[in-house]
């Protein structure tokens, strides 16, 4: 059922991300832009769960937002708005 806007194929997309983080808003905003078909990933905060072990393994700096696109992961809202951009090619 994945389907994305274009070129961009090669696995789910899911953003680890939190509701008050605009970082994470930010990189909603672009993938929505570019069409893809993405699962959101809440993280608590509040909890700490950016400082559990299996987040850390996917950026150890411990923040969101966090961007898995099969087996890529990319961290931090603007190199992950650049890989978005050149992964996916826009509908329109
Ligand atoms: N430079 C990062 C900043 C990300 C950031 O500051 N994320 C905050 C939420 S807005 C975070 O995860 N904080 C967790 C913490 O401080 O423990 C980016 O652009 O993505």
């Amino acid at each position: 059922m994945s389907t994305n806007g274009g070129s961009g194929g090669g696995g789910s997309v899911v953003l680890y991300m939190n509701d008050f983080s605009h970082f994470s808003k930010k990189v909603a905003i672009g993938l929505l832009e570019k069409k893809v078909d993405y699962k959101a990933h809440a993280i608590d905060l509040k909890e700490s769960e950016q400082m559990s072990r299996w987040f850390l393994e996917m950026n150890p700096i411990g923040e969101v937002p966090v961007l898995k696109h099969g087996d890529t992961v990319v961290c931090n809202s603007s190199p992950i708005l650049e890989y978005v951009f050149c992964a996916f090619s826009s509908a329109i």
